[in-house]
């Protein structure tokens, strides 16, 4: 093992000695390496008393440097492998540098690299410091000049951030680019690209009539793919400027695809760059959830222009104060447009199942880390998703228009600045007088609450009783002792009939209760019968709410709950007992029988005409294996399985004339859109087509087969497809070779052809994903196919991934040492997959265990993937 980098404390947070008051780049890009010259003014920080600079590089091999004029020998300098320590400097100075870098050898995808025929940056978080010597830290804010020569023929588009504001010809066949970007930014928002893209264009009107021109560049093969794309960020524009008052503020918003990715997408000022799974979509080639990714995903980096970039983070221990708000944006973006119910349950079913998991896990962190060796690792699912709900929290105390106060004063204060999470808290509570000194602690107490609450009902002074008392997570690694923290509780009470009382004198029939207090009650009073009672509606706080509730109880609710959260959640909750209960008997060598009562819960939902069919299609859909796991110990995955599987039987036996009627009234022949109605109709229709498929009937297989040959559009092609290859079904082979013919030349349709087939429940699927990862089409070098392949497996695949005899780990094992070689940003991803292995029976635990050690001992280790496999064996 070597590990190259130290763990960093946001304790230990210093601003910077010196300040950069501009920057000017020039790029001269070659076939085999990049010239960077650069111009740095540099001014030094009065606060401080220091005339030292210590400027980030690595994988830079300098050529000249200079300070005033004033030539430095190379030989002079103090410099290692980490960057370049300046000493003795004026108060300002003017530094330039020259160096050569080589992006086509780039394969970690951070700085410059090469994507197809094309080059491009990603420098989030540390990835400036492979482009030129520079203080690589967000703190430091500057406005850029970029010039890119290169040559015309190979590379006609020449971006960068900001503004165009010269472009012309040169000699030797070479033209040039020159950009501005006025708004001082930190480097991590840098971006430059030179290739031979295609484009398209449009433009937008903003609120102060300012004409913005909009373009997505992209490899010609992929430009007919890009007009959801471009509707979308049209859509985001108006939305934030209708919703939050914030209007674009440069002339040009460019967008660039690349299939060579870590991320989904990056918001570099005026110059996206987009992972092409989040760009491109069309009728053919796109499945609902893939349009509402695309969208969801132009909205998200559209909105860091304000939230992120305007206002950024001091350090990296603030990621959330641009994460965790830009999420919560994107989220309300997405429910503005969509079905905000789906939307919402959607996104808790991802955080309570794959967060919650994080939290519990070696990788628990606080929503604003203490400390990191690699911080590209901590772009987690704590820092983005629970960040939002920290964030949603704000939202749920304040309301809409107290939250809207708090932008406000946020923007008046900071913009321009790059600041911490606790400014962002203080400009909430400011602007609403309000204490919010207790809700800090969900930026620095780690781990999932629990909140239990007991009810009391007396008749006799028709009063109703709720007491609610928190408990610190089990994973709380704190210094200091874990307190009490701020939960907005909020909930409604039904009587009998299914109304929602009155709570409250204003006769509310739903309040915000905050829990604040170790243990705390709520009264009510004039409550005639024992109600039932509806507890943390849409889900109004991210803990484990435990609640003594019957099934009779969970069914009331699951019929009556006008909180559309509350309502799925009931019904999640009665599949849930059913499954566990089956697990438990299967364990035991006995016979589970499920209560008539939940197959006629089950049955009014799937026949509630007055449900969004979206959320009914959420009703009906089985918890998943891994948001069982997470609320298990011990677990045994097969007999989970199977325990879910026999549900599904079950299901299918007394449901299935229902389940084909759904099918049918919901399979129409309208023409394909986007709509939230028909997105909402398709998601029913195919999951009633799952539970038909599960059967094992070779009725539905011809069902299956005939959606797959008439379908208009992919999602019901692939579901098909997939439903078929998941069963084994007779022909499914024929289908998948029939698809690989038709798209093997398009990454994105390839990547779903390999996910498919990683995820083929069947004894044998190992030895196929060891076959396809041999095939041209996958590369480990593409995270997108690495994700694709490794990670459906791994992630999607539970039964074959712990298969008992641990090979599904010997081989997460094997590809992450390999990976970690080419990019270990995303070898560190795949190595997480491990994360969880305390949640599992010893058997599997052990050789998850031993499979992490066997990482930990190799050699030469980046630091990405040591540290993950050090928590995991702390
Ligand atoms: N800021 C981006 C996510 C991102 C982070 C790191 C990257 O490279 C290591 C790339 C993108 C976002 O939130 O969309
Ligand atoms: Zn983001």
């Amino acid at each position: 093992m070597t590990q190259t980098k130290k763990e960093i404390f946001r304790a230990d947070y210093q601003p910077p000695n010196y300040w950069v008051r501009w920057v000017d780049l020039a790029f001269l890009v070659e076939q085999d390496h990049t010239l960077v010259s650069a111009r740095i003014l540099f001014k030094r920080n009065r606060a401080i008393m220091d005339n030292t600079l210590f400027l980030d590089g690595q994988h830079l091999s300098l050529q000249r440097l200079s300070i005033d004029g004033d030539e430095v020998a190379v030989d002079d300098l103090y410099l290692t492998d980490r960057g370049l320590l300046l000493h003795d400097l004026p108060d300002q100075f003017e530094l330039r540098s020259e160096v050569k870098i080589y992006p086509a050898e780039n394969t970690a995808l951070e700085g410059l690299y090469q994507s197809g025929e094309f080059f491009l940056t990603q420098c989030e978080a540390e990835g400036f410091r492979r482009i030129t010597y520079y203080p690589d830290r967000p703190d430091v804010l500057a406005p850029f000049t970029v010039t890119i020569v290169a040559d015309k023929t190979r590379y006609p588009v020449l971006l960068s951030n900001g503004n165009r504001l010269a472009a012309g010809d040169l000699s030797h066949n070479r033209h040039y680019c020159k950009w501005v970007d006025p708004h001082p930014k930190p480097s991590y928002l840098f971006a430059m690209v030179a290739g031979d893209l295609a484009y398209i264009e449009d433009q937008f009107t903003t609120a102060n009539n300012k004409q913005i021109q909009l373009r997505i560049f992209t490899e010609q093969r992929n430009i007919d793919a890009c007009d959801y794309a471009m509707q979308s960020l049209k859509n985001a524009m108006r939305w934030d400027e209708e919703r939050f008052n914030l209007v674009y503020d440069l002339d040009e918003y460019n967008i660039v695809v690349t299939d060579d990715f870590n991320m989904g997408a990056m918001e570099n000022k005026g110059l996206n760059i987009f992972n092409s799974k989040y760009v491109l979509a069309k009728q053919n080639t796109a499945t609902d959830q893939d349009f509402i990714h695309v969208e969801a995903v132009i909205g998200h980096e559209y909105f860091h222009n304000w939230t992120g970039n305007r206002i950024t983070c001091r350090d990296w221990f603030q990621l959330s104060l641009k994460e965790g708000l830009t999420v919560f944006r994107d989220q309300e973006f997405t429910s503005d447009q969509q079905s905000r119910a789906v939307k919402r349950i959607e996104d808790v079913r991802h955080l309570r199942s794959a967060q919650f998991a994080e939290d519990a896990s070696p990788m628990s962190h606080p929503v604003r880390p203490d400390s990191y060796i690699e911080i590209n690792n901590f772009y987690t699912l704590t820092v983005y998703e629970k960040g939002a709900e920290v964030v949603r929290m704000y939202h749920t105390l304040l309301g809409e228009t107290g939250f809207q106060k708090g932008m406000d004063l946020y923007f008046k204060r900071h913009d321009g600045t790059a600041v911490s999470c606790d400014d962002f808290r203080h400009a909430m509570a400011d602007a609403n007088q309000m204490d919010l000194t207790q809700f800090g602690l969900w930026y620095s107490q780690n781990g999932t609450p629990v909140v239990t609450a007991e009810s009391e009902y007396d008749a006799d002074e028709a009063c109703y009783r709720l007491r609610f008392e928190q408990h610190p997570p089990d994973s709380y690694r704190g210094k200091t002792a874990w307190q009490p923290m701020h939960i907005p509780i909020k909930l409604a009470l039904y009587d009998d009939t299914g109304r929602p009382l009155k709570l409250n004198r204003q006769s509310d029939t739903h309040i915000v209760f905050e829990l604040t207090q170790k243990q705390q009650s709520l009264e009510i009073e004039n409550v005639s019968g024992r109600p039932t009672p509806s507890l943390l509606q849409g889900f109004s706080a991210p803990v484990r709410l435990k609640q003594k509730l019957t099934f009779e109880d969970w069914a009331f609710l699951a019929q009556h709950d006008q909180d559309a959260f509350n309502r799925w959640d009931a019904a999640q909750q009665l599949q849930q007992n059913i499954i566990l209960a089956k697990y438990r008997a299967l364990q035991d060598n006995e016979t589970h029988k499920t209560p008539k009562l939940f197959f006629d819960s089950f049955r009014q939902l799937l026949l509630n005409e007055k449900l969004d069919k979206g959320l009914v299609a959420l009703a009906i859909t089985l918890p998943t294996l891994q948001s069982l796991i997470v609320n298990m110990d011990a677990v045994d995955v097969a007999v989970l399985h199977r325990a879910k599987e026999q549900l599904v039987d079950e299901i299918n036996q007394h449901l299935q004339v229902e389940i084909l009627s759904v099918y049918h009234q919901n399979h129409t022949d309208e023409p394909y859109q986007v709509s939230a109605r028909q997105v909402a109709q398709r998601s029913l229709k195919n999951r009633c087509l799952w539970y038909l498929v599960q059967s094992g009937n070779k009725e539905f297989y011809h069902l299956c087969h005939q959606q797959h040959k008439n379908a208009d559009n992919y999602t019901d092609t692939i579901t098909a497809l997939t439903l078929l290859a998941h069963r084994q079904a007779p022909g499914y082979e024929d289908l998948l070779a029939d698809y690989y013919n038709q798209w093997q030349e398009h990454p994105l349709m390839i990547n779903k052809w390999l996910s498919i087939q990683a995820t083929i429940p069947a004894e044998d699927t190992l030895d196929r994903v060891r076959q396809l990862m041999e095939l041209p089409v996958f590369s480990l070098k593409n995270p997108n196919a690495v994700r694709a392949v490794l990670g459906a497996f791994c992630a999607g695949n539970l039964t074959r991934f712990h298969a008992p005899d641990g090979c599904g780990y010997a081989f997460l094992a094997d590809q992450v040492l390999a990976l970690d070689t080419i990019n270990p940003q995303i070898a560190a991803r795949m190595v997480s997959l491990l994360n969880d292995f305390r949640q599992f029976h010893p058997d599997l635990r052990h050789q998850m265990l031993s499979q992490i050690k066997r990482i930990h001992a190799a050699d030469k280790l980046s630091a990405n993937v040591f540290e993950i496999v050090d928590r995991a064996l702390q």
